[in-house]
């Protein structure tokens, strides 16, 4: 077994140049070496933190008076035709984007269970192996093992391919989401959205605003990204697109004065739902811990009855990368959801049962495309049966 993980960890490494900045455990304990980080600066007031950005007069996105958007025709269809090919377009993506892990798992499992003729060490053992090359992780895939030890000894089963609707099952079960988990839908919500540089978090904010205006919701946008050249205009487009507000300051000015600025327009507009964007490149975990916190103070004392939600955006395609930063993130932050977005890429989509299983996370949301309404809830059903599906499909 280590010689098959080894195998295995230097296999990802090789084909995972991930492009993203590197952002491990390590390099977070770097950080906290330099001190400070767990000692609270001065408590900054709203008032001190806004004087010191260059504050600008926000700026809404003058979308209300635009009349024709493309997404409004779509947006106007009754519920029907369009609805229903358009689901299907998405789980076809979904399989599409699931073709590596699907060729993993599901010839993997053909090849298992055409070979074995008894469930033994063996038959267990070439199980764990292909469960971790389709990145379901290595605690998830024990676990799961393990419950199908119990359940063959328990109920009698002898033939190898009894298990496979078990092993079916077993994995649905695991990312069953908790009954508050689509909350901020439907009350008064702030979601602060995270993640690193490059995995889709102002894609995802733009699809997401749209899905929720188009459900009736009244939804306002905070450019809390300052630090990327062009981050606060490609945020723009988007809120044009999805036909929501945006708040928005100066490239360079301070992410939680954005905020602030944010909440007070949320206000006296009644806002549902007001999303922020995040900056992805800030350097190290200390830094993004600073301004977390200073976004926290803001809010706790601006917006104390919303309701809060902070999802974490993860590039599927990264696989074990991506539960990394999910790992070094939940440190730092009060992660409610995850967002996990490419899965029309080369997707490993196996990792989305690692996360929910290592680290209770739920997703929420997953993204199979580059266009406004590519984004959908997590459906953990639909998910494993496109997991699932065969290849000539
Ligand atoms: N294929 C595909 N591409 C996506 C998806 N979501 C986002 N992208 C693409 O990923 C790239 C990065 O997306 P952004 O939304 O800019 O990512 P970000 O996290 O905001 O990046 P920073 O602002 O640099 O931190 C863009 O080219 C998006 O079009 C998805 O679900 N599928
Ligand atoms: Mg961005």
């Amino acid at each position: 077994m280590f010689e098959f993980f080894k195998k295995k960890f230097k296999k990802e490494s090789e084909d995972e140049q991930s492009q993203q900045e590197a952002f491990t455990s390590e390099q977070a304990q770097d950080d906290l070496s330099y001190g400070n980080v767990t000692d609270t600066s001065e408590p900054i007031s709203a008032q001190e933190e806004i004087s010191e950005a260059q504050m600008v007069e926000p700026e809404f996105s003058q979308t209300e008076e635009k009349k024709e958007e493309p997404e409004k025709k779509e947006a106007a269809d009754p519920e029907g035709s369009q609805e229903a090919a358009s689901k299907k377009g998405f789980f076809s993506r979904l399989v599409q984007g699931l073709t590596k892990t699907r060729a993993q798992i599901v010839t993997g499992f053909d090849t298992l269970f055409s070979k074995f003729h008894a469930i033994d060490d063996d038959f267990y053992d070439e199980l764990e192996e292909i469960m971790i090359m389709g990145d379901l992780g290595v605690r998830t895939t024990e676990e799961i093992i393990e419950d199908l030890k119990a359940s063959v000894k328990q109920e009698h089963i002898k033939k190898p391919e009894e298990c496979r609707q078990f092993l079916i099952d077993s994995i649905k079960a695991r990312m069953q989401p908790g009954e508050d988990a689509y909350r901020f839908e439907t009350e008064k919500s702030i979601l602060l959205v995270i993640g690193v540089n490059g995995v889709g978090k102002t894609t995802s904010i733009g699809k997401l605003a749209a899905k929720m205006k188009r459900g009736g919701r009244k939804v306002v946008v905070a450019a809390a990204d300052t630090f990327r050249a062009g981050a606060i205009e490609q945020l723009r487009e988007w809120t044009v697109r999805a036909d929501v507000q945006l708040v928005a300051q100066q490239e360079g000015s301070d992410a939680a004065a954005v905020v602030f600025d944010a909440i007070q327009a949320a206000k006296s507009r009644d806002a549902d739902l007001l999303i922020c964007d995040t900056a992805g490149r800030l350097h190290n975990k200390k830094n993004l811990m600073e301004e977390l916190r200073k976004i926290d103070r803001i809010v706790g004392r601006e917006y104390p009855d919303a309701y809060r939600e902070t999802l974490l955006v993860l590039d599927a395609t990264t696989g074990q990368n991506a539960l990394e930063q999910a790992r070094v993130f939940k440190e730092i932050a009060d992660i409610t959801g995850i967002i996990l977005t490419k899965l029309d890429g080369t997707a490993k989509g196996g990792i989305v049962v690692a996360i929910e299983s290592e680290l209770k996370i739920p997703v929420k949301y997953i993204g199979v495309g580059e266009s406004i309404d590519d984004l959908q809830r997590f459906d953990p059903d639909a998910f494993v049966n496109a997991l699932f599906t065969p290849l000539e499909e």
